[in-house]
């Protein structure tokens, strides 16, 4: 699937961790059936033939719903399961490296935790790019938060699409929102509950209300 004109407000990334007892795939299908827009395969423990298992099923699982796939790390995974793109961090294959690999239809996603290091994602030619940690998250433990301050740093200054990411749940949405986020990610808050579908809706129902009052 190609798909390079892409938009979206709710982004859900894998942990499996975080669903004991519940298979990915009927995880993920209640996010996708709930409203998420793009989803990413993050499997940092996994096997790499386990993540390509995982590659594929969602792959087949986002085709259904029209979303696309995003790879976290792996660009040979991305490759082999025809996924929409990449993410990767700042300490990965650095981004004219990956552009050079995948060709300017692909989707590349960059990690950033301060303005610097997004406008040189931007300038580099990243689709978007990831603003975070907003909030501690044990996701990511020991990272320190940037705090609704670089979101709203973020929103003046950055002209690609940024989303918003790192211990948001549907309490905190809100001050994401206010700071200017129009996407935020999310892996604990979505995959980590109960119903996952329900808490996407309510996440969607978030960002509509704040984008009918932009
Ligand atoms: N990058 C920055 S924070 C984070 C990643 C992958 C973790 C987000 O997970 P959660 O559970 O939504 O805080
Ligand atoms: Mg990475």
């Amino acid at each position: 699937m190609k798909s390079k004109t892409f938009d979206f407000s709710l982004y859900v990334i894998t942990g499996e961790n975080y669903h004991p007892g519940r298979k990915l795939e009927q995880v993920m299908e209640q996010a996708l059936r709930g409203g998420a827009d793009i989803v990413q395969l993050r499997a940092k423990d996994a096997p790499k033939r386990e993540v390509l298992a995982q590659a594929r099923m969602l792959r087949d699982l986002t085709a259904r719903y029209q979303v696309p796939l995003i790879i976290n790390d792996h660009l040979d995974i991305a490759q082999a399961v025809s996924a929409d793109g990449v993410h990767l961090g700042q300490e990965d294959l650095p981004l004219a490296e990956a552009r050079a690999i995948l060709g300017p239809d692909r989707i590349i996603g960059i990690s950033t935790h301060n303005i610097a290091q997004a406008l040189e994602a931007q300038a580099g030619g990243a689709d978007y790019i990831g603003v975070g940690p907003v909030f501690p998250t044990g996701t990511k433990p020991g990272r320190q938060a940037v705090t609704t301050s670089y979101v709203r740093e973020a929103a003046e200054r950055v002209t690609i699409p940024f989303v918003a990411i790192g211990g948001i749940t549907l309490d905190n949405v809100d001050a994401v929102l206010e700071a200017g986020a129009k996407r935020v990610c999310a892996v604990s808050a979505i995959v980590g509950s109960a119903e996952p579908a329900e808490t996407c809706r309510a996440f969607k129902h978030r960002l509509r209300a704040f984008a009918a009052m932009a």
